[in-house]
């Protein structure tokens, strides 16, 4: 079965409908994503399989963050915490990177969802394959994945030099 029928088929069995767009100008990254559905690069959900303690963790990314790596692993509480190997999202999730959706996988997976997301009434994430995306509301996207809310974003914090220094 194609990765967008396997989605499809995955969302039917928790009663969801996914509204599949397809897009032939490809959707691999948040950028191309925003750039092909017309909307903010916030508002583009990544689905990013980290590993915490060799357990395998999704975290659902605004498009225009960046994980904070060692914030999430103190969130945690966890002794380790690194991106997954293509060959580990694939084997979690069923589908590829650039591909993977937010749910609909073939495990359970724990998952944390990033709170600016909730920012916006619809965000849009990938659909199975990298030309594909469906959008959704915040609040049904953490329903249906299960999801918990954090902040996980990176902030680069910029420090002025003090009068002293000058
Ligand atoms: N279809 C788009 C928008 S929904 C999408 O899937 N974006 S994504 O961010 O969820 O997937 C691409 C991400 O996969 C990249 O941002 C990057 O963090 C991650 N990635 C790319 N290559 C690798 C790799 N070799 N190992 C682990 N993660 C990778």
């Amino acid at each position: 079965m194609k990765a967008n029928d396997r989605f499809q088929a995955s969302c039917k069995k928790v009663g969801y409908e996914p509204d599949i767009q397809f897009f032939p100008e490809g959707t691999k990254t948040a950028s191309d994503a925003a750039a092909a559905v017309g909307c903010d690069v916030a508002q583009i959900v990544k689905s990013l399989v980290f590993l915490t303690d060799n357990q395998p963790i999704l975290l659902l990314v605004s498009g225009k963050n960046r994980v904070d790596q060692d914030t999430v692993k103190l969130l945690l509480g966890a002794e380790s915490f690194e991106m997954a190997k293509p060959e580990i999202v694939r084997s979690h999730t069923g589908f590829a990177i650039g591909g993977t959706p937010p749910f609909g996988h073939t495990q359970p997976i724990q998952t944390i969802m990033d709170e600016d997301l909730d920012a916006f009434d619809e965000v849009w994430a990938a659909a199975g394959t990298p030309n594909s995306c469906f959008p959704i509301s915040p609040t049904e996207l953490r329903k249906i994945a299960g999801a918990t809310l954090a902040t996980v974003k990176l902030c680069l914090l910029y420090t002025s030099p003090s009068p002293r220094d000058s």
